[in-house]
């Protein structure tokens, strides 16, 4: 059974549904097609994912809000992020783990066996999370959103860039609501808040000469850090949403979450039906990379150069201060300030 066909998933969206209405054991059981002492168990497995639900002889159950804004929504875990997911596909499989090395490694070990599309694996803390090229990513407990989808698309390995720049698209359309000034992608995936990094997304993938076998696309938010929070060599270049928001309680996570889940799914849906320009397009309105002055990082050295534009499959294309013109499949970019910019350029 899919998981978000889950009876307390169901359940729990209900009462989330009636808000501060009472929802009546009756009510539930005909929905739902179970007995009333079955959705009775069902509300001690919610209570015991740290939710509050309250029971009233003759009138229900209902959802009990929190002092603090996380309301009813503050438990973070499997039940409290499916509750939100909207879409079918996205979460269908789903495993939280309340701490493991790396939610991409225990994902490729399941993608491996066979997992479906639409696995995901959630963290709350990583002990060897990573980033690209075997960098470390810092992954505190009860601080941000460690996740890891899984994809199995119908794909030429060498699309697996736009699959990419559309991870960061949909977790830009998850963070858009917020209001959050200076917050834009950073080419190819990083998500940078007034030039500092809030998340980024480590791709890995199987695939044969002609077609891709899966997709594990792994995402780092920083949602709760405050300044201190982040250990000294990353400080400068981190930040969090709520060092971002006017805001002084803790932001959802879970919420959050499912809204990247959500957000991905359409995306997903709407990359395999209109193709990567419109991937490309969509990351042209939010990048924040095009027609900067950047230094281009590879194996063999570096350059300067002016970002020109992106490529309908994602690549970057620059012109170096010769006025040759290249086109970056991948690797690093580092964006210059304005006044390290070279005029010759
Ligand atoms: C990335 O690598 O930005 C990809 C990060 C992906 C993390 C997710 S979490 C869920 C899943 N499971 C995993 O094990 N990984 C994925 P890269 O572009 O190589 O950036 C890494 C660099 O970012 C580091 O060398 C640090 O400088 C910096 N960094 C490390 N932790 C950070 C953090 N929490 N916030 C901002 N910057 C960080």
């Amino acid at each position: 059974m899919p998981e978000l066909e889950d009876p307390s998933v169901k359940i729990l969206k209900q009462l989330k549904k009636a808000g501060n209405q009472y929802v009546s054991g009756e009510e539930l059981s005909n929905t739902l097609g179970m007995s009333r002492t079955a959705i009775w168990k069902r509300i001690d497995s919610i209570k015991e994912e740290g939710f509050n639900v309250e029971a009233v002889t003759n009138k229900g159950y209902r959802l009990i809000k929190g002092d603090d804004s996380c309301g009813i929504d503050a438990p973070y875990g499997r039940l409290a992020v499916l509750s939100e997911v909207t879409g079918l596909v996205l979460g269908q499989n789903f495993k939280f783990l309340k701490e493991t090395d790396s939610t991409n490694t225990v994902l490729k070990k399941m993608a491996a066996k066979g997992a479906p599309e639409g696995t995901v694996v959630l963290a709350d803390v990583q002990s060897a999370g990573r980033g690209r090229r075997g960098r470390t990513w810092m992954s505190a407990p009860k601080m941000g959103i460690w996740m890891s989808i899984l994809l199995r698309p119908n794909l030429h390995p060498s699309s697996v860039q736009t699959l990419t720049l559309a991870a960061s698209v949909a977790v830009m359309k998850a963070l858009e609501p917020m209001e959050i000034e200076g917050l834009g992608i950073k080419w190819p995936n990083d998500i940078l808040i007034n030039q500092k990094k809030v998340c980024g997304i480590l791709t890995e993938l199987s695939a044969e000469a002609e077609k891709v076998d899966w997709v594990v696309l792994g995402i780092g938010l920083n949602v709760n850090h405050s300044e201190s929070d982040f250990s000294n060599d990353i400080a400068d270049i981190a930040t969090s949403l709520r060092m971002n928001v006017n805001k002084n309680t803790e932001l959802n996570r879970s919420e959050i979450a499912a809204n990247i889940l959500n957000e991905m799914e359409k995306v997903y849906q709407s990359f395999i039906e209109k193709g990567s320009s419109w991937v490309v397009d969509e990351w042209r309105k939010r990048n924040v990379t095009l027609g900067k002055m950047v230094d281009i990082i590879s194996q063999t050295g570096s350059f300067r150069a002016k970002v020109l534009d992106i490529t309908a499959d994602g690549k970057l294309i620059v012109k170096d201060a010769d006025n040759k013109v290249h086109e970056v499949l991948s690797g690093e970019i580092s964006l210059r300030e304005a006044e390290n910019w070279n005029n010759n350029i």
